[in-house]
């Protein structure tokens, strides 16, 4: 029985190293071909592209809009954003319910890119709890805004639901 234990033991050492070597195989021989074989390397791409991230229909009738402050607005601190959204629903991040999304403000910078999930950061504010306004503190001086809906993970939706940017400025 023990010299079994053992031939058991020392199997599967043997087993896990060879798990390692047969994952790391099929990379250091993609790298071997790209080098070497140009049909290989494009073999490669094709066989391990980044996945498209999934996206999430909406109507498409559906507006998104900001409500206030107005283009050419001149207002004070606090700055209240208020958003508007028509032919779809408002829910908070992570509710898969169909034709809904949570609203994001873009602020002083371009629209992201739209087939993936949107960045966070001060220039792109999450409203995962379902929110439809924020009021907050800017600097003076001319901003632009713009909304943007996103998914229940973030993703904006195909085809994405964008507001027109409105450009004010706080006094
Ligand atoms: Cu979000």
């Amino acid at each position: 029985m023990h010299p079994r234990v053992q031939l058991a033991r020392s199997f599967a050492r043997a087993a896990a190293c060879l798990g390692v070597v047969l994952v790391l195989a099929p990379t250091a021989r993609a790298e071997h071909h790209e080098k070497t074989d140009p049909h290989a390397s494009h073999a490669a791409t094709v066989v391990a592209p980044s996945q498209p991230i999934p996206r999430t229909s909406r109507p498409a009738d559906a507006k998104l809009y900001i409500i206030s402050p107005t283009s050419g607005e001149t207002v004070a601190n606090p700055v209240t954003v208020r958003f508007g959204l028509a032919g779809m629903g408002v829910a908070p991040a992570g509710v898969a319910t169909p034709d809904t999304g949570h609203h994001h403000l873009v602020i002083d910078a371009p629209l992201p890119p739209m087939d993936k999930p949107l960045p966070k950061d001060d220039k792109h504010v999450h409203f995962g709890g379902g929110q439809t306004e924020v009021t907050m503190e800017m600097a003076p001086g001319e901003h632009t805004i713009q909304l943007v809906l996103g998914d229940k993970d973030h993703v904006p939706h195909d085809p994405p639901l964008v507001s027109e940017p409105v450009t004010f400025t706080v006094r």
